[in-house]
């Protein structure tokens, strides 16, 4: 998607923004048009507060000028702004790709509200031909991504559990975990695979956002379109 296309999604979300909100702060190259254009109005003088939802964030919103806080200052946020890397017509969610997706789960999971902006080829009939992304802890890696593999085989999955790499070395996140990309293809019950990751005990999160996005604006050649939940 052309980064004017993404910067349309996200003046859409910006129009969501009203003077005193509370914030959740996206991660990603969509996320990261939003908080230019909150940016922008804080320098107009809007006030306005954030949760960054990735150290990546954090350090573009503090050079926006943006004020920051915490859950743990401002445990309920009005409105959270992230992208996705796919979701389906009941705005279920895969998101994770770019390794944020415990904060960016916690800090949706704190909002009243989650709006998705994203490019509109990130709409599917079904999820899964994104690989899911599964945060583990590092401990007992081998033994978490065994049970990980059976979970994936018994929901279908097609491909492989690989360890996400950084270079020579595995991808770390802002946590300091790991993360399994699965390889799946179509996933047929995502509610269901998503309990059966929950219940791992290496497993912190996993990408799958169910019942968390309302509101999507998928920037399109011909205008943003709106899906609603
Ligand atoms: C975050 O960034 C993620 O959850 C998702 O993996 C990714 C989407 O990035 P982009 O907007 O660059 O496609 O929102």
């Amino acid at each position: 998607m052309s980064e004017t296309l993404k910067r349309e999604a996200a003046a859409r979300a910006i129009e969501l923004v009203e003077p005193g909100m509370r914030l959740g702060l996206g991660t990603g190259s969509t996320a990261r048009h939003f908080v230019a254009l909150l940016g922008d109005r804080v320098r107009q003088g809007l006030h306005v507060v954030g949760v960054p939802t990735s150290e990546e964030t954090r350090a573009q919103a503090e050079a926006e000028g943006i004020r920051l806080t915490t859950l743990d200052e401002t445990p309920r946020l009005d409105l959270t702004v992230d992208g996705a890397d796919e979701l389906d017509d009941r705005l279920r969610l895969i998101k994770g790709g770019g390794g944020a997706l415990l904060r960016e789960k916690i800090v949706a999971a704190a909002s009243a509200r989650m709006v998705v902006i994203a490019d509109a080829s990130k709409r599917v009939a079904g999820l899964g031909r994104f690989p899911l992304p599964v945060e583990v802890v590092p401990f007992g890696l081998a033994a978490t991504q065994a049970a990980v593999e059976k979970i994936a085989a018994h929901f279908g999955s097609q491909g492989a559990v690989t360890l996400r790499r950084a270079g020579a070395v595995p991808f770390v996140t802002d946590g300091g975990h790991y993360i399994l990309d699965i390889a799946f293809g179509v996933i047929h019950e995502p509610e269901t695979l998503a309990t059966a990751l929950n219940a791992v005990p290496g497993v912190m999160e996993h990408g799958l956002f169910i019942g968390m996005c309302s509101t999507a604006f998928l920037a399109t050649e011909g205008g943003v379109v709106v899906i609603e939940n």
